[in-house]
């Protein structure tokens, strides 16, 4: 007789006639899943499935994953270059050579009649390391701009800035085995099992074995915070000041860690002083979280014998983001928590390889957390490139967030966007627009040829994607992964790394200098210049890396300080001795008062405007705006919304209303939900003309990152629902 499981009809998986599966790295999001595309015998990738024995993933794929080799034929694809005089012409297809000798020449143009830096590139997080690399050698070596920064600017700068300030150097010190020894678990600002569920099913993995605490800090009631044993439902934008309290409590109640304290900290006083102003009831009256849960959380996190914080765009999107990455800093290194098995401050990184480009792209300095203001550093690369080390400048230039408003003033004159969709992800879109406009020469490289920014170009350049070319990328926990080529580019699209090397070509700069036309010897290079350097990949090679589906730096060939020994294998955990970056080896203990600077509601404009994601999309939607499943399961621009403001407005489930900010209007579909209080809405930013027409953006000091989770909105019930479809219907274009 048949039982449970067993009486059940097996799952019947239709026969794609794979011959061959090729090992690639997903290009989505930063956990790092290793992938294998399955190859039919005509030579064309039908399937994708996780890697069975990848310590990352185990055999498992999110819905992105599992549908990443339909990118390969998706629709809007750039095959061919495309060049116009002006932005209101049409585009006319034209050779490579016309596309790169005419954006060479306006390079020069822009250079020779404004200054070096009015020509800026913009790059992005989903290219590969190698590429980066090459395109640092590039802007750094050869063009000579220093306004060249990435999109991680409105992503991941808050935790680069906020790394460098508490520990000396940017580097994610823990991974995900960590879940396995945590006894628990503090997230800010993440909906892990929306953004990273992959991450979240090692998670969920390790609690089906063993309970531990798991803490939530969100103003939405997130999947993650239904999960979860204490949610935290914060005011938007004031982390900074629980992350004080708890701080207070922990001091306090004399929880610290103070031997820990004692041999690895600097700044204890001050810090101490600053908190002892944060007590749980001055500080439940700003943050919204009353004062007994925050003795509670801080007594939690302070007894655990082993106690980790995550956190993602809740922290780093703000204008405290730089110091909320600190104050969770602050709050591991009070209690011991850096660097140990269970113990640590892991941000969890947003893009495929944000990491790589934090590494290697030279946006902030030189290569391998080189900086520009060190002449060692200046000198070592300079040497390596064969360039002057006098042609770098002194320190570094403008961020992203800088960039675009120095072209509204005519500092800047033309612009390389290298795949990233301002137009779509930037804060304040009408502004944005206005901007690209000016702009006298704009040249777009990306995948899509429909991407929004393309409609500004002068000259479009059809980039490959993912595994239509090989490289390397660097996952959340320092992870650096292999993507072998599966597929061929469509049409006349070109790898990222052969359009730099032929743009170097036009260089005369570049005369003499080596611009390797395969990735592996471009990682040879990397792999030279990071030995003995916390970011060690000289004991690594693409064979290996495959092998071990993935190693995490630093991974030496010869014994790693930073590593506290062999590390050929590759290092889990950075600090695990104590020993940080600065030249002391002391990590910092930082003093963050709290400036309250937002838009925050009031009687005209009465709601929060919340933005972020839905599992289904990434990012602007050119590609998952074209691949079936994705696009069918979320297709439309909505609106959470708390039922009993809608009510209030006469607004019903389903139903179309518009939002209004100071900066302009969108129309989407209300969902009425619990998971948002009567003060908020909540918008995923992927349509286009939608959230980011909205937005302020206001920016970190430090990191220069915009607050997109914080500005005011009002909400508008909409008679005519018929005409608001048709409008609703505008932002997603496919
Ligand atoms: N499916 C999918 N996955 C992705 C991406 C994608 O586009 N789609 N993008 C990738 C990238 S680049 C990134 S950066 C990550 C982002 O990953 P997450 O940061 O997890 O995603 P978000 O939805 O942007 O924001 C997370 C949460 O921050 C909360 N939040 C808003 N204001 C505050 C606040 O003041 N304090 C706190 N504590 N929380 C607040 C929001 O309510 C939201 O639930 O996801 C990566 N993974
Ligand atoms: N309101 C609001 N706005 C936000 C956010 C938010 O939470 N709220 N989040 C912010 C965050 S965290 C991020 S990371 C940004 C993301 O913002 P963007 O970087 O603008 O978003 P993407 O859509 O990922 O853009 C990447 C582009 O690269 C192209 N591409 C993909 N692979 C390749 C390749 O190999 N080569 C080339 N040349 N092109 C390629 C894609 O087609 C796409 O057009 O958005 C930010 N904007
Ligand atoms: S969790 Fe991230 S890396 Fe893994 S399959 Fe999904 S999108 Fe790709
Ligand atoms: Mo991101």
């Amino acid at each position: 007789m048949l039982f449970g499981r067993d009486k059940k009809n097996p799952i019947k998986i239709a026969d794609k006639g794979v011959v061959e599966w090729k090992y690639a790295t997903c290009g989505y999001c930063s956990t790092g899943c290793s992938i294998e595309v399955g190859i039919d015998r005509k030579g064309k990738a039908v399937a994708s499935r996780g890697v069975a024995d990848a310590d990352v993933n185990r055999g498992k794929l999110c819905i992105k994953g599992i549908f990443e080799h339909e990118l390969f034929e998706s629709a809007g694809r750039g095959t061919t270059p495309l060049m116009r005089e002006h932005r209101w012409d049409a585009f006319t297809p034209v050779s490579w050579d016309a596309a790169l000798d005419r954006t060479a020449s306006e390079i020069q143009r822009i250079q020779t009649a404004y200054g070096r830096d009015a020509f800026s590139i913009v790059s992005t997080g989903q290219i590969m390391t190698e590429e980066f690399y090459t395109l640092g050698k590039l802007a750094r070596g050869v063009i000579g701009t220093n306004n060249y920064d990435g999109n991680t600017t409105l992503c991941m700068s808050s935790a680069v800035s906020g790394y460098k300030r508490s520990f000396g150097s940017d580097g994610p010190p823990g991974c995900y085995d960590d879940f396995e020894h945590t006894d628990c678990l503090l997230a800010f600002g993440s909906n892990l099992p929306e953004q990273h569920p992959v991450i979240f099913w090692r998670l969920r993995d390790t609690l089906e074995r063993r309970r531990f605490p798991i803490i939530v800090v969100d103003p939405r009631v997130t999947m993650f915070a239904q999960m979860a044993d204490v949610h935290l439902p914060i005011e938007p934008g004031t982390d900074v000041v629980l992350l004080n309290a708890l701080a207070h409590v922990i001091l306090d109640e004399g929880l610290a860690d103070k031997s820990y304290i004692d041999a690895f900290t600097d700044g204890f006083d001050d810090f101490r002083a600053l908190v002892a102003q944060y007590d749980p009831q001055t500080a439940s009256r700003i943050c919204g979280i009353d004062e007994d849960t925050i003795r509670n959380v801080a007594r939690t996190y302070a007894k655990a014998g082993a106690a980790m914080t995550i956190w993602t765009m809740g922290i780093n999107q703000s204008t405290h983001g730089s110091d909320g990455v600190v104050g969770i800093n602050n709050l591991n290194l009070i209690t011991g928590n850096i660097g140990k098995p269970g113990g640590s401050s892991l941000s969890i990184t947003g893009q495929c390889n944000a990491m790589g480009t934090r590494e290697w792209s030279s946006c902030s300095g030189l290569p391998g957390y080189r900086a520009l203001e060190k002449p060692q550093d200046r000198d070592e690369i300079a040497r390596f490139w064969g360039v002057d080390p006098a042609f770098f400048p002194d320190k570094r230039g403008m961020f992203m967030t800088d960039i675009l408003p120095a072209i509204e003033t005519g500092q800047i004159r033309g612009l390389w966007l290298v795949a990233t969709n301002p137009m779509t992800s930037m804060p304040n879109t009408a502004r944005i627009r206005k901007t690209l406009e000016k702009l006298e020469f704009l040249v777009v490289q990306d995948a899509y040829r429909d991407v929004e920014t393309n409609e500004y170009a002068h000259v479009y350049l059809p980039a490959a994607l993912w595994a239509e070319k090989e490289g390397c990328m660097t996952n959340t926990e320092r992870r650096v992964n292999l993507i072998r080529k599966v597929s061929e580019p469509p049409g006349d699209a070109k790898a990222d790394l052969w359009i730099f090397n032929q743009l170097a070509s036009r260089f005369t700069r570049a005369d003499g200098m080596e611009f390797p036309d395969q990735a592996e010897q471009v990682f040879d290079e990397i792999r030279q210049l990071s030995r003995g350097r916390m970011l060690d990949y000289s004991g690594m090679s693409y064979d290996k890396i495959e092998q071990h589906r993935g190693l995490q730096w630093p991974c030496s060939d010869g014994p790693s300080e930073w590593a506290g020994g062999d590390s050929g294998d590759g290092t889990r955990r950075l600090y695990a001795d104590g020993r940080f970056a600065f030249p002391d080896g002391k990590a910092r203990l930082i003093a963050l008062p709290f400036v309250d600077n937002n838009e925050r509601p009031d009687e005209e404009y009465p709601f929060w405007f919340n933005s972020g994601r839905v599992v289904e999309h990434f990012h602007t939607r050119t590609r998952t705006g074209k691949v079936g499943n994705q696009n069918k399961f979320s297709p439309t621009p909505y609106m959470e919304m708390n039922p009993d403001a809608a009510q209030e407005l006469g607004i019903r489930h389903g139903e179309y209303a518009r939002v209004v900010s100071r900066r302009g209007d969108a129309v989407v579909m209300v969902q009425t939900t619990q998971r948002v209080p009567n003060d908020m809405v909540f918008v995923p930013f992927h349509f286009h003309d939608c959230v980011n027409r909205l937005t302020l953006g206001l920016l970190d000091p430090h990191s220069r990152q915009p607050a997109f989770k914080q500005c005011a909105a009002r909400i508008e019930p909409i008679a005519d629902q018929a005409a608001a479809a048709v409008r609703n219907k505008a932002a997603r274009a496919y």
